[in-house]
């Protein structure tokens, strides 16, 4: 095993707060990873941070009708207390728009760059004369030449499912101003993979995914007989890290070059964060140091094939030594949808199930698609609380201690122990057996994290929690106590040691459970225990004859029918399911002839202040600048955004209509809203390139 361990999550995207998919597919297994590796007394840095850049971003800001600074800004936050509310032990966490990930990609492009490595490649791009902009693929819509769907995108259709390019697309159009595309030539620079792929140090590295798992292997290799292409590692975009080489103003780096590099800038943030700048190369380029990316299968040929090929032609660094990429999570049967809101958001959870943390990491870390998808259902969860979680663990922790208060003041009785007659000869044997059969568990536990088998690891576990539960059974100490208490003694010592076993196994898997079970424990294992179960192995007893032990408290507490029937109905309120219930489509007004369409003077704004109007829960004031004056506009939408993600916004404002007063404020005018079937209201903003003031007809 290599020296230190450097251990990433993939970066999710600031555009959306996390679900139970993200935690399943990589979050969850990388910290039961991180934390197994750190019991054993293994140097380790566990690396995340929030992906700030890409087009998903810019469609956000689109779509919430700001900027895609204020969409990063937002969910970093989101993102990073989800996270810590649920215990993932990270190191460090950072963002992709700090100025040390900007440099760091730059000087990574640079050395690329100047090694020759790029080939600069002119192509005919999409191109929105209107928005003045080249259209990445996101940003073309038309119709899907599979199933006829208008509406799919030019790189999926979302209806049927298949992935397209835009060139494929019926009648395309831009989704920023729905004018026509044309093609334009633009340069870009080329990552030669089908060379690079040759490499000596690309070929050995290949050699090492023979042995990785299966579902990450047999994408590796199929992307490499079907030969790889060269592939652009700059897109004709605004939002993103500017590509450090001239003739490329107005160009920035593919995010996907980018983003995995922000495990390297994380690193050196992190270290010179601790005032030692140079140290992050230790974990990166010794050879001595492992390298280990946890991710969902979306991911896999970029960071099995890209980014090492990346890491190889820059030559200093170490490529990946494991990459266990876990298969998708479904819910209920469906896909997690964050569009459809078919997910379980971390904070709404943690907001009905306080303290629950262990609950739901429970449940993720036994459905873990480790191999293939799965399903997430609230029957399987309350199935596992009520019967494993509070019947097994929960209960032979609580049994343990309840006797030990009842029998012994809740002192640790201690093991010595003359078996002098049969019976005390049967409860020595039952004490052997027991204790060879939790050595037994441990060590496979043991084995299952070492080769990411997580879910099969946490099984174990629970078997050491039932096999003090047998142990129970067969001993009876309850029985016993009336005609040979000082057998009970040794009988709820050896009890107690597997309640500390289990305060240990289960850290990585439960580690708010670990904590609870140590308070009731009162005991505190120092790094020397911890080794000697995780390293050596040993059958520790740490808990001393007369150590005073804790009030027993239930770890757990079953899960009633009626929570589970309104998690559930929560479900049930996506637009798709509502699409059933309500009219497809809201009939039409009556005719108009134009020149009563041409009474109305729709102008241009943008929303430069906005605050709540006081008493009226869903008013919101607005100062709109129409560049040759300001309005103010009192709105019915506050509801559905808050001042603060507003702000900054271009709306279409009707500008003569008659001011109204409302609540006290006069309003000038009124701003255009979509409304969609779920009753979701969203701005009729005009382009952001249009000039404050212009007319709209
Ligand atoms: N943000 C994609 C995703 O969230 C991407 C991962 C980056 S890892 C360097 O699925
Ligand atoms: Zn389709």
């Amino acid at each position: 095993m290599k020296k230190r361990h450097l251990i990433t999550a993939a970066l999710p995207y600031a555009n959306g707060p996390i679900h139970i998919g993200h935690l399943a597919g990589c979050y969850l297994p990388a910290d039961i990873y991180t934390r197994f590796l750190k019991a054993k007394g293994e140097e380790v840095l566990f690396i995340c941070g929030t992906d700030e850049h890409g087009v998903a971003i810019e469609l956000k800001a689109r779509k919430e009708n700001t900027t895609p600074q204020a969409v990063v800004d937002k969910y970093y936050e989101v993102i990073r207390d989800s996270f810590k509310d649920f215990g993932i032990d990270f190191s460090h966490f950072s963002r992709t728009s700090r100025p040390i990930h900007h440099e760091t990609a730059q000087a990574f492009f640079k050395k690329l760059y100047d090694n020759g490595r790029f080939k600069e490649i002119e192509t005919a791009q999409f191109y929105d004369e209107e928005a003045k902009q080249f259209l990445a693929d996101r940003y073309i819509v038309g119709t899907c030449p599979k199933c006829g769907h208008d509406g799919a995108y030019g790189d999926q259709c979302e209806k049927c499912g298949s992935s397209l390019s835009p060139d494929e697309l019926i009648n395309p159009r831009s989704a920023l101003s729905g004018a026509a595309p044309v093609k334009r030539i633009t340069k870009n620079w080329f990552l030669p993979m089908d060379e690079l792929a040759e490499a000596p140090g690309f070929k050995a590295y290949a050699k090492r995914v023979e042995g990785w798992k299966t579902n990450v292997k047999g994408q590796f290799s199929s992307w490499i007989q079907q030969g790889l292409q060269p592939r652009s590692m700059t897109r004709d975009l605004d939002w993103g890290v500017p590509v450090p080489v001239a003739g490329a103003e107005g160009k920035v780096l593919y995010v996907w070059f980018d983003a995995p590099i922000g495990y390297i800038s994380a690193t050196r943030e992190y270290f010179a964060e601790q005032g030692d700048p140079e140290a992050w190369k230790t974990w990166w380029q010794d050879p001595s140091s492992s390298l280990v990316h946890f991710i969902g299968k979306d991911n896999i040929v970029f960071h099995t094939i890209i980014f090492p090929m990346i890491l190889n032609e820059h030559g200093d660094y170490n490529l990946p030594d494991q990459v266990p990429a876990n298969e998708f999570l479904n819910l209920e049967g469906d896909k997690l949808s964050t569009s459809r809101n078919w997910a379980i958001w971390l904070h709404e959870y943690l907001l009905e199930f306080p303290g629950k943390q262990d609950e739901l990491r429970y449940t993720l870390t036994s459905i873990a698609p480790e191999t293939k998808d799965s399903d997430f259902t609230w029957k399987d969860y309350q199935g596992r609380v009520n019967s494993e979680l509070v019947a097994i663990l929960g209960n032979f922790v609580n049994r343990v201690m309840v006797l030990t208060h009842k029998y012994f003041e809740g002192l640790v009785p201690g093991n010595k122990l003359r078996p002098d007659t049969a019976q005390r000869a049967a409860v020595m044997d039952a004490i052997r057996a027991n204790s060879e059969e939790i050595t037994g568990f441990q060590s496979e536990m043991i084995q299952s994290l070492t080769d990411f088998r997580f879910r099969e690891a946490q099984a174990t576990m629970m078997n050491i929690a039932r096999a003090g539960n047998r142990f129970l059974a067969e001993t009876e100490p309850w029985k016993l106590y009336k005609t040979d208490a000082a057998a009970v003694a040794v009988i709820l010592d050896h009890a107690l040691q597997i309640c500390a076993q289990l305060a240990l196994a289960c850290e990585p898997f439960l580690p708010y459970t670990s904590g609870r079970l140590l308070e009731q424990l009162q005991w505190e294992p120092d790094t020397q225990v911890r080794r000697a179960w995780w390293r050596e192995q040993q059958p520790v007893k740490p808990l001393e004859a007369g150590h005073q032990l804790g009030q027993p408290e239930l770890l757990f507490r079953n899960v009633e029918d009626e929570m589970m029937d309104a998690q559930r109905a929560k479900l049930v309120k996506t637009p798709e399911k509502m699409e059933m219930t309500s009219p497809a489509y809201t009939p039409l007004k009556p005719e108009i002839t134009y020149e009563d369409f041409a009474k109305l003077d729709l102008r241009v704004g943008q929303v430069i202040a906005a605050e709540k109007v006081a008493g009226a829960d869903k008013l919101l004031q607005l100062t709109i600048d129409l560049g040759f004056e300001q309005r103010t506009v009192v709105s019915g939408i506050a509801m559905h955004f808050s001042a603060e993600e507003i702000v900054g916004g271009k709306v279409t404002l009707l500008a003569n209509l008659a001011p109204r007063k409302l609540r006290g404020i006069m309003s000038q005018g009124m701003i255009l809203m979509a409304e969609n079937k779920d009753g979701k209201l969203l701005f009729v903003a005009p382009n952001a390139s249009a000039d404050n003031g212009s007319t709209i007809s």
